[in-house]
């Protein structure tokens, strides 16, 4: 399944970058798409594998904040 995490925390690419291998090191994680811009960690993962509790709790092991973001499809960002 894929879930969207927003993150809080991130102060440069590598931050966004340390995330994204982190989450991709992670056993049951195909793919993670983390951009600093716009504070999302798009995360593609077999859920039978993994949790989404055990990814948050990846990236706060990592010093960042990590939350739930909408799933629902075409969401729309403004600012
Ligand atoms: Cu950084």
């Amino acid at each position: 399944m894929k879930a969207e995490f927003h993150l809080d925390g991130m102060h440069c690419e590598s931050c966004a970058a340390l995330i994204k291998e982190t989450l991709e090191d992670t056993a049951g994680v195909r793919h993670a798409d983390v951009t600093f811009s716009g504070k999302t960690a798009v995360v593609n993962f077999d859920e039978n594998t993994v949790q989404q509790a055990t990814l948050i709790k990846k990236i706060q092991d990592l010093g960042y904040k990590a939350t739930v973001g909408d799933q629902r499809r075409g969401a729309t960002s403004n600012g």
